[in-house]
C-alpha cells in the first residue's frame, strides 16, 4: 500500500477525501455561505510533480458564477476580496491555501442555499492537469484556520 493510498484512508475517516488528478491534490476541502447568495470553497493544493502546473478557474452548477478570489489591502488598509482572473501558479512540489480572509473560491448567486451537512460540486480547472472535480462538504461550524484533525 503506497503512503499516498494511506494518507487518502485516514483523511477520509476525517470527512474530507483528498481528491488526485495526476500529481495535483486537493486536499481539506469545505465550503460555507457568505450570505443568502453567495459563498466560498477553502481547501488546499498540493503539486505532487515535478511540472508546474496552474489553476485557471473552477465551475459549479451550484452557483451561476463561480470566481477565484483573493483579498488584498487597499490604500486606505480595508481588506477587499478580488477577483483574481490570472489564476493561481502552483509550482512544482508546491502548496497553495484558500483560507478565510485569503484565497478563496466564491460561489455567485447560489442555485440553492449552502446547507450545512449537505456537499457542493466543484470543479477546479488546471492548466496541466486538466478538471478535477471534488464533492466539498458544507461546514458552517469551521472556525478560520482550524484544520481537519488528520492534518
Ligand atoms: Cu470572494
Amino acid at each position: 500500500m503506497s503512503l499516498k493510498f494511506t494518507i487518502a484512508v485516514a483523511c477520509g475517516l476525517a470527512f474530507s477525501t483528498p481528491v488526485l488528478a495526476q500529481h495535483v491534490e486537493v486536499h481539506d476541502a469545505y465550503a460555507r455561505a457568505a450570505s443568502a447568495a453567495s459563498g466560498a470553497a477553502f481547501f488546499t493544493l498540493h503539486n505532487h510533480g515535478d511540472k508546474a502546473d496552474h489553476l485557471i478557474g473552477a465551475k459549479s452548477p451550484a452557483a451561476q458564477k463561480v470566481e477565484l478570489h483573493t483579498h488584498r489591502e487597499d490604500g486606505s488598509g480595508v481588506m477587499r476580496m478580488i477577483h483574481v482572473e490570472e489564476g493561481f501558479p502552483l509550482p512544482a512540489h508546491g502548496t497553495i491555501n484558500f483560507e478565510r480572509g485569503g484565497n478563496h473560491v466564491m460561489f455567485i448567486g447560489l442555485t440553492h442555499s449552502f446547507e450545512h451537512g449537505a456537499s457542493v460540486p466543484l470543479t477546479l480547472i488546471f492548466e496541466k492537469s486538466g478538471e478535477v472535480t471534488l464533492e466539498v462538504p458544507v461546514d458552517m461550524e469551521r472556525k478560520a484556520g482550524d484544520h481537519a484533525k488528520s492534518n
